[in-house]
């Protein structure tokens, strides 16, 4: 997996007048990227939280969200589906409100970030649309490594077209299933097994609605999903085939849960919470 080096992301948030910022409607805050908010607040770029795959979560977890970043973390947050276009005129606008806050004049630059599978590229291709060809090479910037160029996107918005890669943060099956691609994964037995519990911690019926199996241990679960396609070794079920078939069919979206946010962001000494 290519990451974006983070000279590289410092020389894109340098261009950009505001930085979007994806995460997963299922599990924001293990698929955002405190490194990128932190350098882009140092080098002073408003960061807009953008909840992707919004079709996934009920809108009122998605709206909890929205608030929470906001609220409790002071961050702009909107929630959207790139894949289905949903959300994508109010983010606009959300872009458009941020660029005027900051002072931007004529041009509007937009970068996009995110751990991967977020949906960076779906969102792109969304923002760029069928009529945004015109594309025009970065201002004469000497000394930088982006060969990437500006996409029209519609009024004053230009977006940098190529998507920074950023590394997952925070450890957790989140970081493992987007730290490398799934056929590299060592273990992607014992992987899977983590995240059918971390899925069925917060939605029981997950995979009954994915896969049809009520069962709620993962090597049933990766049992029923190799006798289902027809995976077998040595006349067992392929459990290592079936392994990499979840973590795909998860970061594709075709498993579904979701948790509200917190009273207060994780990890912050007052309160009681965990
Ligand atoms: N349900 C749902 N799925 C989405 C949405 N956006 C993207 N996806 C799916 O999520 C997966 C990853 O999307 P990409 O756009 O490739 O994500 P990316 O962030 O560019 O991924 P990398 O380039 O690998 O870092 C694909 O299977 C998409 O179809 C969305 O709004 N809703
Ligand atoms: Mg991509």
């Amino acid at each position: 997996m290519r990451f974006a080096s983070w000279r590289l992301v410092e020389e894109i948030l340098t261009l950009s007048n505001v930085v979007l910022e994806l995460v997963d409607s299922r599990d924001p805050l293990n698929t955002r990227c405190p490194k990128l908010e932190r350098l882009a607040a140092r080098l002073g770029r408003p960061v807009v939280v953008v909840i992707n795959k919004a079709d996934l979560v009920p809108r009122p977890v998605c709206e909890a969200w929205v608030r929470y970043f906001r609220e409790v973390e002071g961050l702009e947050a909107v929630y959207i589906s790139a894949q289905r276009r949903l959300g994508t005129r109010v983010l606009r606008g959300k872009v458009v409100e941020v660029a005027e806050r900051t002072g931007a004049r004529d041009r509007v630059v937009v970068s996009v970030f995110g751990v991967p599978k977020v949906g960076k590229s779906t969102l792109v291709n969304t923002l760029k649309g069928k009529h945004s060809a015109t594309t025009s090479p970065y201002p004469g910037t000497p000394g930088y490594t982006v060969k990437a160029r500006l996409y029209r996107i519609g009024g004053r918005l230009y977006l940098v077209d190529t998507p920074g890669v950023l590394p997952p943060e925070g450890g957790g099956v989140e970081s493992l299933i987007r730290s490398k691609p799934v056929d590299e994964l060592d273990n992607p037995i014992a992987v899977a097994a983590e995240l059918v519990a971390k899925v069925l911690k917060y939605n029981p019926k997950a995979f009954e609605v994915a896969y049809g199996t009520t069962s709620a241990s993962a090597e049933e679960i990766l049992a029923y999903v190799a006798k289902r396609r027809g995976w077998v070794r040595g006349g067992e079920p392929d459990l290592y085939e079936a392994a990499k078939a979840l973590i795909r069919d998860y970061l594709d979206g075709r498993i579904v849960y979701y948790y509200e946010p917190p009273v207060r962001p994780p990890g912050s000494p007052s309160g009681s919470e965990g």
